[in-house]
């Protein structure tokens, strides 16, 4: 008899999505959405529908492996789990002996979103070892810090609400492509009479079923928000009393922006002086109207500046007051748990007797440059495919001296350079608690399917890895049920009293918020008196150098933008060894301008160059980028790619105005034809 169980899609993903699996005889036939959850509403995106093609696919990791080729060759044997974790923890004794703890290096991020899995039982291990800390900030942290600068909170309108609105503005976002569950909502609103204007360097699927997209070039986004502000300061059309009694700052605002006059914005963001003012005015005065920011916006050098900036749009406006208004970017920091708890960093003391160094993800080319790293351990992360500047990163992943562990469900880029391979457990067969960065439900999911091999959890290897170690520190004898009682042991009224019991039982457990949820409504900013601080001095622009109006004599040798975004029907690298998923990623977009004066045509093989690498992609002459801006959907295995590069071989390890971010999308290149 067939049996469904419950589980959560653990991809880097806002939805975090309800499953439903069907299991016959001990093996997973069917995933779907769960019809009862309010934001999964019974459908899967078409990555996971399939995703039982990767749970059974020949290519999963089912054993430990030792490498026994060239480092990047990808030859291994195998070998006991006994072996891999003794070698590995020996390895580890000699790197601390001979250089400290600190040049011991976890590189991971969010291959799964699930809190033990992600940064649990790691976390506790690399502490009590006193590795180096990784600054974890290759997606979101030039965000994070622009929306935290304006809202002092990270969190926003829920996206059952984006229902009530009457203008949805996709901002950077690609709902369609990345966010698939906000989309009925949008449906809905738009049933109602809403309309759904895109903001993107791109026309992408949302963009094309937008009612307006305004083609804006990458990394302006400060400039087009600076002049709405001044439109709507100078055409009185902010909200007067939401202004008076939950902001601080207006006047100086209004003066500061009097000189980012509409036309100056066009000229900085390509976009008419005529449609700027008319967008502006639409804004103020449609109620409610939403925004959707995503990150597309933050991977550029103003990347912090850019979120921020439109972030204070709905203090303007007031628009934080209505059902289906305000803003969402991220949910996440709602969910108030108790992650001290989980991570221990007072393993540190112990250790080193003070915190470990901090290394920057965003710049490992130059990390392994530098040889203070002489062991590495990769986990829910591809660096080899992701990481900015990646020649520099393949560099540091042949050094002969440094030892690389990685932790692996499939046979990637990095894990060629691995010196022992690890197999790992995929979501469907752990257990983990998951929170939510595009909603408020947090949830729970249990193992659904056996695990296959030889394969272990991430946490179940870290907690052997202490073992071997000799950390008898009671933590690491901490069950995946301890781990999650620990981290819903906390005061904050948002998961007060959320239980174990409860989400065992229902699978998916709203926060304990008000329905609706307007967290900025009367105020409420996570600021010292609760006010929106608009702090208008700070606000500015400038180009990034690496932009249509940045370095002039670079932009002579390398005049086009690319912007390498995400790829609809795939997950960063996640399914690189999926064939179609590699035809779409080997894409490049550019404008029929832009190729008649190089004499490309669609299909044409091409190579893309800058100072600091370059790849070959396959010409795709479209209208969805305006010329001087080229497109490639990512991110491919660079394995899988003609010189074995992605177009993470172009971008740049420069960082944000703010977070220590990556530039992904402030990088100028040149594009040729490749003979026949
Ligand atoms: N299908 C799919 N879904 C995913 C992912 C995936 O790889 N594929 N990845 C997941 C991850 S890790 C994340 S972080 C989220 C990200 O989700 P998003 O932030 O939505 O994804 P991006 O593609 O980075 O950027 C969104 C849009 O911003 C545009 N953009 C680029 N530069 C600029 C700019 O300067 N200004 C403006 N206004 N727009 C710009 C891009 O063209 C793109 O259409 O998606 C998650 N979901
Ligand atoms: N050019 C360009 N580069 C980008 C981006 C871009 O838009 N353009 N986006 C950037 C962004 S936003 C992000 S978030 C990063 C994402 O980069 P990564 O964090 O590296 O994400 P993925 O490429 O999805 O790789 C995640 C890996 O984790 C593995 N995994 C999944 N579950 C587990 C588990 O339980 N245990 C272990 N050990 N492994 C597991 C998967 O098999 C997969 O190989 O890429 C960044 N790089
Ligand atoms: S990737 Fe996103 S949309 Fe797709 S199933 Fe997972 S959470 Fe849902
Ligand atoms: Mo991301």
């Amino acid at each position: 008899m067939p049996e469904t169980r419950r589980s959560v899609c653990a991809l880097d993903c806002p939805d975090c999505c309800s499953l439903l699996v069907t299991v016959e005889n001990g093996r997973g036939s069917k995933l779907r959405g769960d019809p009862t959850h309010p934001i999964t509403r019974g459908f899967l995106c078409g990555k996971v529908a399939q995703y039982l093609e990767r749970e059974y696919s020949p290519g999963r990791l089912l054993y430990p492996q030792r490498r026994v080729g060239a480092k990047g060759e990808g030859r291994f044997e195998r070998i006991s789990w006994d072996e891999a974790l003794d070698t590995i923890a020996g390895r580890f004794e000699g790197v601390a002996k001979e250089f400290g703890p600190e040049a011991i290096l976890p590189y991971s991020y969010a291959g799964t979103m699930g809190l033990l899995n992600g940064g649990g039982m790691d976390r506790r291990f690399f502490h009590r070892l006193g590795a180096s800390r990784l600054d974890r900030t290759i997606c979101s942290s030039a965000g994070g810090v622009g929306l935290t600068e304006a809202l002092g909170l990270r969190y926003g309108t829920e996206p059952e609400q984006f229902r009530h609105s009457r203008l949805i503005i996709a901002w950077g976002a690609n709902i369609l492509g990345t966010n698939v569950h906000l989309w009925p909502f949008v449906v809905e609103a738009r049933r109602n009479g809403a309309k759904l204007y895109t903001i993107d360097p791109r026309r992408n699927r949302t963009g094309a079923a937008a009612d307006k997209h305004f083609f804006i070039n990458p990394g302006s986004d400060t400039a087009l928000a600076l002049a709405m502000m001044h439109v709507i300061t100078g055409e009185r059309l902010h909200d007067a009393d939401y202004v008076e009694r939950y902001t601080e700052g207006f006047e100086a605002l209004r003066e500061r922006v009097r000189e980012w006059t509409p036309q100056r914005a066009a000229e900085l963001t390509g976009i008419p002086a005529e449609e700027i003012v008319t967008l502006a005015r639409e804004y103020a005065t449609t109620r409610p109207a939403a925004i959707r920011l995503n990150y597309g916006t933050q991977r550029s050098e103003r990347g912090a500046m850019a979120v921020r900036t439109i972030a204070l749009l709905p203090a303007l406006t007031g628009s934080w007051k209505d059902i289906g208004g305000g803003l969402q970017l991220s949910t996440s920091q709602a969910f108030r748990l108790n992650r001290d708890g989980l991570e221990r960093a007072d393993l540190q003391d112990k250790a080193l007797g003070r915190p470990a160094r901090l290394v920057n993800m965003s710049e490992l080319g130059p990390a392994l440059g530098s040889s203070s790293v002489k062991a590495l351990v990769v986990y829910n992360s591809n660096p080899a495919a992701i990481a900015p500047n990646q020649n520099a990163v393949l560099a540091g992943l042949r050094r002969e001296d440094l030892f690389t562990v990685v932790l692996e469900q499939f046979q990637n880029d990095t894990a060629d350079y691995a010196d022992i391979l690890l197999p790992v457990t995929t979501f469907l067969e752990h257990t983990d608690l998951y929170l939510a960065y595009g909603h408020y439900y947090l949830q729970l999911a249990r193992p659904a399917l056996p695990a296959p091999g030889d394969v272990k959890s991430n946490v179940e290897i870290f907690r052997l890895l202490a073992g071997r170690m000799g950390f008898d520190d009671d933590c690491f004898a901490d069950s995946e049920d301890d781990m999650i009682r620990t981290l819903l042991d906390s005061p904050h009224p948002f998961v007060h009293g959320i239980t174990l019991e409860e989400l065992d039982r229902e699978g998916s457990v709203r926060l304990r918020l008000p329905e609706p949820f307007l967290p900025f409504a009367t105020g409420g900013f996570g600021t010292g008196d609760g006010k929106c601080h608009f702090r208008a001095a700070e606000l500015d622009y400038t180009p990034p150098v690496e932009s249509r109006h940045g370095d002039p004599a670079l932009r002579r040798k390398y005049p086009l933008e690319m912007i390498s975004p995400k790829n609809d029907d795939s997950m960063n690298s996640t399914f690189g060894h999926r064939d179609a998923v590699d035809l779409e990623t080997a894409t490049l977009h550019l404008s029929a301008a832009d190729a008649a004066g190089r004499a490309i045509h669609t299909s044409d093989q091409v190579r893309i160059y800058n100072d600091r690498g370059s790849c070959v992609l396959v010409a795709q002459v479209d209208d969805t980028v305006e010329p001087g801006v080229v497109c490639a959907p990512s991110v491919r295995w660079g394995k899988r790619s003609p010189g074995k590069r992605n177009v993470n071989a172009l971008t740049s390890d420069r960082l944000t105005d703010a977070g220590g971010g990556p530039t992904f999308y402030s990088c100028l290149v040149q594009v040729e034809r490749i003979g026949d």
